[in-house]
């Protein structure tokens, strides 16, 4: 690839981390830029006139160009290559587990883990503490969607990874840290042993 990449980011992002798996599994070189959304580094003056106006990470560069939207991001690196199918069915179908990914799954499974790793449970807006039940049930409905379509096969779009597993694997294998349990899913146990055993596998605090 010509262009230098530089990923935006803030680390323990499962978003974040989405970008970097895909690269590595790519064996593609990213310069890493650290932004702590907990100090409001995205929303600066700067950073919504340069980065991203939408004062979210992850963000990649390409030479200077700016790619928001972490699944958007996984896309530019790995159009072209077999984490992208060949079929066009296939390569739909693994856009609609991206895209159900950020509507069903990551507005749930992550926003648990973040309000209980990070803002604290103890410290949540009557808002936030009221959307608790409802998040949680949304979070179990998606991690059991994807055990039932797991049952019987390894990866979510045909007989190979594709940025569908990538996408969802990000936040997936940290469900625990939002108080869900994997274990009950176990087609969804059963899947990520196969990625974490891809060649070029990063784990997440790398
Ligand atoms: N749909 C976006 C979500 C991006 C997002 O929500 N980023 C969070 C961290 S995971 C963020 O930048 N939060 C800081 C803020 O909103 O100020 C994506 O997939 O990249």
């Amino acid at each position: 690839m010509a262009d230098g990449l530089i990923l935006h980011e803030y680390s323990a992002s499962g978003n974040c981390y989405k970008v970097r798996l895909t690269a590595a599994l790519l064996g593609l070189a990213l310069e890493r830029r650290e932004y702590d959304i907990m100090k409001g580094e995205t929303r600066t003056p700067e950073f919504l006139a340069n980065v991203n106006a939408n004062g979210r990470i992850p963000v990649l560069q390409a030479g200077d160009r700016f790619i928001p939207e972490s699944n958007a991001a996984c896309f530019y690196l790995a159009d072209g290559t077999a984490l992208v199918p060949a079929d066009r069915f296939e390569r739909a179908d693994m856009l609609r587990w991206m895209f159900w990914e950020q509507y069903n799954h990551e507005p749930n499974v992550a926003t648990l883990r973040f309000w209980n790793g990070w803002v604290g449970l103890d410290n949540l807006t009557d808002g936030q503490r009221a959307q608790l039940p409802a998040k949680r049930s949304a979070g179990e409905a998606a991690l059991a969607l994807m055990d039932e379509h797991l049952a019987g096969r390894g990866w979510f779009v045909g007989s190979a990874p594709t940025l569908a597993d990538i996408a969802l694997y990000a936040y997936t294998h940290v469900a625990g840290d939002g108080g869900f349990r994997l274990e009950d899913y176990p087609g969804v146990s059963a899947w990520l042993a196969p990625i974490e055993a891809l060649p070029g596998y990063l784990p997440m605090d790398a």
